[in-house]
């Protein structure tokens, strides 16, 4: 079992987290890497409305949002050690823990079509199946996996090639792979914690940084970036997972009410971002109207997709173990979806 670090944890939390649940009643405790009204939480949102009905108020969820309990990687700990029954863990960051799930960050593997995407996440063996065992290694049960959006890169000087890159401090989450794809898009690539992203745009200690649109308003990253670079080089990826002892130990009836939770959100999630991005976009374009957006052409991106055969090579040779199987089924598993959507 893990060792949590607490550190991250303020007092007040760590009191309520402590505390048991009323007698006879359970309480699953959900943490987040994002706040209540960023896609995250929406998610956590619609699982508790449909947790709590079905199981007629036998079970509580609490959720955690972000800034509550620190850190992702705080979450996840506190997750693996049972004091948090779900967590939001993203590959992005669990990647320095399960190196196979950094998969989700070669670039351009995952499709760029969003009914293809939608049904790569749905159904996908591989995804509701195959990481399973990787996460039961942790102590952590895979509940769920979601897209959040295409990646954008923001960044204080136009981006048009992987030339432009050169020497620009760009800021990744701390999965040891974006270190290879921003090494591989010519960048310097910096990963940090994301409480530490705004402050150090603002400081100039980074020039750049990744995320989803609808983040990148929510965040106001726009305030301290002056461009908005699209590559279609990937899309975030989240995962749910739940502490695995308390996973193995839910009763029947539990393990059903989780699951139609869990297909609830996810239909739920994918409606709610249908216009997410756009609507994020224009926000951000009335409220800093000379945030310049740069949409790189066929041609332009070519050159990043072809850095990104290098990233797939770290991939196998990094992650090892299973990651060839992976890399395979994963493809597999993308054009089954395109043919299904056709
Ligand atoms: O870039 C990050 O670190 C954050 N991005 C998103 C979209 N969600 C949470 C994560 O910490």
């Amino acid at each position: 079992m893990v060792k949590a670090r607490l550190g991250g944890v303020g007092l007040a939390a760590a009191v309520a987290l402590a505390a048991p649940a009323t007698a006879g009643a359970a309480e699953w405790k959900f943490a987040l890497e994002e706040a209540i009204h960023e896609v995250q939480g929406v998610y956590a949102t619609k699982f508790k409305e449909v947790v709590e009905a079905e199981s007629g108020g036998e079970i509580t969820v609490t959720v955690y949002p972000y800034g509550t309990l620190g850190e992702s990687a705080d979450v996840t700990e506190l997750t693996q050690a049972g004091v948090l029954q779900l967590a939001n863990a993203s590959p992005g960051f669990t990647g320095s823990i399960i190196p196979e799930i950094q998969v989700f960050s070669v670039p351009y593997l995952l499709p760029e079509d969003d009914a293809v995407l939608n049904e790569f996440f749905r159904n996908s063996r591989l995804i509701r199946e195959g990481f399973a065992p990787l996460f039961e290694e942790q102590g952590l049960a895979a509940i769920d996996f979601y897209p959040e959006g295409e990646f954008v890169m923001t960044t204080k000087e136009p981006v048009r090639s992987r030339e432009d890159l050169d020497g620009v401090k760009f800021r990744v989450m701390t999965s040891p792979l974006l270190v290879e794809t921003y090494n591989a898009f010519g960048a310097t690539p910096t990963p940090l914690p994301w409480g530490e992203v705004y402050s150090s745009l603002q400081l100039n200690m980074i020039g750049g940084q990744e995320n989803p649109m609808f983040f990148v308003e929510s965040t106001k990253m726009y305030e301290v970036t002056d461009y908005i670079v699209f590559t279609g080089h990937n899309t975030y990826t989240t995962t749910i997972v739940g502490n695995l002892a308390w996973y193995d130990g839910l009763a029947e009836e539990e393990r059903d009410i989780l699951a139609s939770a869990r297909s609830q959100a996810f239909e739920h999630i994918v409606e709610y971002q249908e216009t997410l991005a756009q609507d994020a976009l224009d926000k951000i374009l009335e409220a800093k109207p000379e945030m310049e957006v740069i949409r790189l052409g066929d041609d332009e991106r070519q050159p990043f997709r072809e850095a990104a055969a290098a990233v797939e090579a770290e991939y196998v040779e990094m992650a090892g173990g299973r990651a060839a199987e992976i890399l395979e089924r994963f493809k597999a598993d993308v054009e089954a979806a395109k043919a299904a959507v056709d």
